[in-house]
C-alpha cells in the first residue's frame, strides 16, 4: 500500500507542510508551541548537523535519550528524515544498561539531552562503536542548538526505501533480558494507517496528551506519529503526577489521552478535585486494563477507555475496541489490516473457547536484531506473544495472563490477573502484583503483594479479610495463601508490573 521508496517524515510532516498545515500547532507543552512549519524547520536543520557536522549516512545508528519535549521529539523525526536509524532509550536507563544497548545495535552516534549527561558519558567510555555524542536542551556552545544555527530550515528527506530500517526499539524489560526490535519507514505509517484510523478515530482538531515516553513504541506512536499523522496537536509532558495530567488536560484542552491502567485508576481518585474534563478519548495499554478501573474512571469522567494490545515487537496496538464495541473486560477484537488468533498447546489455531498463547500478523511484525528469540517469536508467520488470551465466539480476545504468569498450584491453572483484579475490588487494596511462589507442596502458591490505600492498616486480619474477599468473588482455590505489604510494586519505566522481580522477592 505504501510506495516502495519513502521516507516517513516525508508524509508525516513535509506533505502537511506543503498541504497548507504549517501554521497549526504541532507541538504543546511547557517548553512552548512549536508550529508544524517550526518542527519541520527544527527537524530540517538537526539532519543537516547529523549528516554535515556529524558525518553520519544514511543506516547510521543514533541513540537518542531524552524525555518527552519539542526537541527530543524533533530528534527522534531528523534522524528518519536523514535516513539513520533512531534507537531512542528509556531516560532513566543506567549506563550499564545503555552499554548493552550501545553494543547490541552497534549505536555510531548520540543526541542525548544535558540533563541525562552524566550516565551518558558513564556509557560512552565503555561503547565501542559509539563516536560522537551531541547534547540537546543545553546552552554550551557544543550543543545541538549551537549547531543547529547556520543551518538552512529546508532540507530534503533522504530517499529511502518503504523497507529500510529507521528504528530500532528495545523492549522494556518485564524479563529484565532487552530485546531490538527493528522497524521499517513503512511500518511507522502502517501503525497511524490502522488504530488510530479504525478505532481512535483521530481527527485534526485533537489534541493529544499523555505519559507514555517517546522511547517507547507506544509513546512513539500515540505522543508524536498519530498526532502528527491525523494533522493534530499533541502535548508533551516530561513528568506528571495523575493530578498534574489531569491539570494538563484541562489548561491545554487535551481530546485524547494515552496512559497506562494504573494511572487511570489513580486519575479516577482525584478527577473530581480537578473538575470538568475536555477529554474525548481516552486509551490503555501497556497492561490489562481491569474492569474495576475502567469503571471508576468512566463514573470520574464520563469516558469508556479504549483499551487496546500492542507490543515493542508488532511496533504498536494490533487487538483494540472502541465505543459500543467495548466489552468490559475484553480487551477487543483484531484491528481491520490485523489478524489474531489462539495457538492451541500443539501451535495450531484453536477455535473459540481455548486459552492459550495470542499469535498476530499484520503490516507490521517482529524483527529481532541479531536475536535468537526470533524463531520463537515468528512461527509460521504468526507472531507469537508471550500472552494468554482467549478468543470468544465473535471475535474478542479476553486476557488471561501473561503465559509465564500463568500459576500452577496443585494441579489448578491459576492466571494471577485475575486474582490481581479481584484484590483490586477489596475497599483497602490501591494497587497489587499476584505470582507464583513455589512450595513443596503444592507445586506454587498464589501470593499477592499488595500496596494499601491510605488509612488502611496491615495485619493479620486485614490479610484473612482480603483472603475471603477473594474466595468469595472467584473460584476459592484461587486465593493468595500469602499477602505481602509493600509501599510500592517494582514498574518499568513504562508503567508495567515486573512480576518477575516479585518472583524472586517470593520468600
Ligand atoms: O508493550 C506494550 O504494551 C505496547 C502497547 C501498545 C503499543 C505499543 C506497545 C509497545
Amino acid at each position: 500500500r505504501y510506495p516502495p521508496r519513502l521516507n516517513c517524515v516525508q508524509v508525516l510532516l513535509d506533505e502537511a507542510v506543503a498541504n497548507g498545515h504549517g501554521d497549526r500547532p504541532a507541538l504543546l507543552g511547557p517548553q512552548g508551541a512549536w508550529s508544524y512549519a517550526q518542527l519541520q524547520a527544527q527537524v530540517n536543520r538537526i539532519a543537516q548537523v547529523l549528516r554535515q557536522d556529524m558525518g553520519l549516512v544514511p543506516g547510521n545508528r543514533v541513540l537518542l535519550r531524552g524525555a518527552n519535549n519539542p526537541m527530543m521529539a524533533a530528534c527522534l523525526l531528523a534522524v528518519f528524515k536523514a535516513g539513520c536509524i533512531a534507537v531512542p532509550t528509556m531516560p532513566l536507563l543506567r549506563a550499564k544498561e545503555l552499554t548493552v544497548i550501545l553494543d547490541k545495535a552497534q549505536v555510531q552516534a548520540a543526541l542525548c539531552s544535558e540533563n541525562l549527561r552524566e550516565e551518558m558519558e558513564l556509557a560512552r567510555e565503555a561503547a565501542a562503536t559509539l563516536k560522537q555524542v551531541v547534547y540537546f536542551n543545553s546552552a554550551a556552545p557544543e550543543a545541538l542548538e549551537q549547531r543547529m544555527q547556520d543551518k538552512r530550515d529546508t532540507y530534503a528527506a533522504v530517499d529511502t526505501s518503504a523497507e529500510d530500517v529507521c528504528l530500532i526499539s528495545f523492549t522494556s524489560g518485564t524479563t529484565g533480558m532487552p530485546k531490538g526490535t527493528m522497524h521499517f519507514h513503512r511500518d511507522l505509517l502502517a501503525v497511524c494507517d490502522c488504530f488510530p484510523r479504525s478505532t481512535l478515530k483521530a481527527a485534526a482538531d485533537d489534541i493529544f496528551i499523555g505519559t507514555p515516553p517517546l522511547a517507547f513504541t507506544f509513546g512513539l506512536g500515540g505522543m508524536l506519529l498519530f498526532p502528527l499523522r491525523a494533522g493534530a496537536a499533541t502535548v508533551l509532558l516530561e513528568k506528571c503526577t495523575p493530578q498534574s495530567l489531569l491539570e494538563a488536560i484541562r489548561d491545554y484542552r487535551a481530546t485524547i489521552c494515552f496512559t497506562a491502567p494504573t494511572f487511570y485508576r489513580q486519575m479516577a481518585a482525584c478527577a473530581k478535585e480537578v473538575g470538568p474534563t475536555p477529554l474525548k478519548k481516552a486509551v490503555s495499554a501497556g497492561e490489562y486494563l481491569p474492569v474495576s478501573t475502567r469503571d471508576a474512571f468512566r463514573r470520574a469522567t464520563g469516558i469508556d477507555i479504549i483499551d487496546g494490545i500492542g507490543s515493542t515487537e508488532m511496533l504498536h496496538i494490533f487487538i483494540s475496541a472502541a465505543g459500543e464495541e467495548i466489552r468490559p473486560g475484553a480487551t477487543g477484537r483484531a484491528l481491520p489490516g490485523y489478524q489474531a488468533c489462539i495457538l492451541d498447546e500443539d501451535g495450531k489455531p484453536a477455535g473459540p473457547g481455548v486459552v492459550g498463547r495470542l499469535a498476530v500478523k499484520g503490516p507490521t511484525g517482529c524483527r529481532y536484531l541479531a536475536d535468537p528469540r526470533q524463531a520463537n517469536y515468528v512461527q509460521h508467520g504468526w507472531n507469537v506473544t508471550g500472552d494468554a488470551y482467549e478468543m470468544d465466539a465473535d471475535g474478542y480476545f479476553w486476557y488471561k495472563a501473561r503465559t509465564d504468569d500463568m500459576i500452577i498450584s496443585a494441579g489448578y491453572n491459576i492466571a494471577g490477573p485475575e486474582v490481581e483484579e479481584t484484590l483490586l475490588r477489596h475497599p483497602a487494596v490501591a494497587e497489587c502484583g499476584v505470582v507464583g511462589c513455589s512450595s513443596e507442596e503444592r507445586g506454587q502458591i498464589v501470593k499477592a503483594f499488595v500496596v494499601l490505600k491510605p488509612g488502611h492498616e496491615p495485619g493479620p486480619a486485614l490479610v484473612k479479610d482480603m483472603q475471603d474477599f477473594v474466595k468469595n468473588s472467584i473460584a476459592p482455590y484461587k486465593y493468595p495463601r500469602e499477602i505481602e505489604f509493600r509501599s510500592a510494586l517494582p514498574r518499568t519505566e513504562t508503567g508495567k508490573l515486573q512480576r518477575f522481580r516479585l518472583r524472586q522477592d517470593c520468600c
